[in-house]
């Protein structure tokens, strides 16, 4: 129902990205979704890239007066490190009079873990940087900006989206730890690493540290939490409808994670079933039933069933060593130290932000699945008869005759 496509490399002129399948009707906040924008940049631990951008990003199609038409939405994020790249980015074939930066060489020492080496054998490339420019974390801007859209269409239906940072490196929140929706969201946006426990905050941000004086780079894990979710979104009848599945993927394509939790995730292989199924109880008179735990993270079957959807993503360390690991220089095939690229320490609070608009871009495309229209209005009527038949059907039930 909706999707997006990104394009723009990490130093070229801009990033772009178009949304298809937003319904017509939607009054958009501008700030809030540059906000989004700005969420993404921060946390303890960037390199010095983050203090020359500031994203914005300018909406050039599928708006009008404030809101969308149903068209798809063309949004532009301008790189203002452009001006010291042109040089080495330049699109056309001879470099144009005036580029201004400065010309870097090729890179020919492929980073182990990024994705130098295969990219540069699946294309062809001698020089890695056309590799590496599009590889870059730098596009999770777009997808910020397309998730922004998403999670404004969500908010418009009571569906709030946050998260927070639950690890760096070793330094990790309590297993028995669980955050709810209320406490990530009142983490301070301006707290460095995004985590909900000062004193753990404060040992991650040594940890990150540590890791940068040694030349070294952490990753960690997040946790992101989406509340108000109806029922019934997703579906268990195939494989690619089931929506675990399909945040899985959502969260796996962001660069560096590794691995992927629902609920409790891979806790839930250690405990026997006891310990890691939410019992059913009847709620307060004529209601629904209610939950006491949520170990499953809101989704049973692959299909929402209620409670807060939780899904965490494990991210690897940044691929770029200051004290760079044994490669090998491609132009001359004999074992050389891995290129060096201006990079960060550590990026998981970003990376939390991304998960946020990847995970609400999924709940969008699965709310419109379950209520669609072609505008808002359509939807709000969809979604009010679906919940005053599942009123109806437990308060039938639930008075005594
Ligand atoms: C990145 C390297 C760094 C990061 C960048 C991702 O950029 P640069 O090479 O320009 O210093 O800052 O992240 C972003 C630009 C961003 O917007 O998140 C990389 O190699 O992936």
């Amino acid at each position: 129902m909706l999707r997006f496509l990104s394009a723009g490399e990490s130093h070229g002129q801009a990033l772009v990205v178009t949304v298809d399948g937003m319904p017509a009707g939607l009054e958009l906040d501008i700030d809030a979704l540059n906000e989004q924008l700005r969420r993404r940049q921060g946390g303890y631990g960037r390199g010095r890239r983050m203090a020359i951008e500031s994203d914005r990003a300018e909406i050039l199609a599928g708006v009008r007066h404030g809101r969308t038409t149903g068209a798809p939405i063309a949004l532009l994020i301008r790189n203002r490190d452009w001006v010291n790249w042109q040089q080495t980015m330049y699109v056309e074939r001879d470099m144009p009079d005036g580029a201004s930066g400065v010309k870097r060489g090729d890179v020919t020492r492929p980073r182990p873990g990024h994705a130098d080496l295969a990219g540069a054998i699946k294309y062809g490339h001698d020089d890695i940087r056309d590799v590496l420019e599009r590889a870059s974390a730098r596009e999770t801007a777009a997808r910020v900006a397309a998730g922004s859209l998403a999670r404004q269409l969500l908010g418009r239906f009571g569906i709030r989206v946050a998260s927070h940072v639950s690890a760096i490196g070793d330094v990790m929140l309590r297993e028995s730890r669980t955050v709810s929706f209320t406490e990530a969201q009142a983490v301070p946006e301006d707290a460095p690493l995004r985590c909900v426990d000062g004193d753990i905050q404060k040992r991650m941000m040594a940890a990150i540290d540590a890791a940068r004086e040694a030349g070294d780079t952490l990753g960690g894990a997040f946790e992101v939490i989406a509340t108000g979710v109806p029922a019934g979104l997703g579906s268990y009848v195939q494989w690619d409808r089931k929506l675990d599945g399909r945040l899985g993927q959502a969260i796996m394509c962001i660069h560096a994670i590794k691995a992927v939790g629902i609920g409790i995730g891979p806790e839930a292989a250690v405990r026997p079933g006891s310990r890691v199924h939410d019992e059913i109880l009847p709620g307060p008179e004529a209601a629904a039933p209610v939950r006491p735990t949520n170990n499953a993270g809101g989704l049973e079957g692959g299909v929402t069933n209620g409670e807060d959807v939780r899904v965490a993503g494990f991210m690897k360390p940044i691929s770029t060593l200051m004290k760079p690991l044994r490669s090998v220089d491609l132009t001359t095939m004999t074992e050389a130290p891995a290129a060096i690229e201006r990079s960060d320490v550590c990026a998981v609070p970003a990376a939390a932000v991304v998960g946020e608009a990847m995970v609400s871009f999924v709940l969008a495309d699965a709310f419109l699945e379950k209520f669609g229209g072609d505008s808002v209005d359509e939807i709000e009527r969809h979604y009010q008869a679906t919940a005053e038949q599942v009123r109806r059907r437990f308060a039938a039930k639930g008075t005594p005759a």
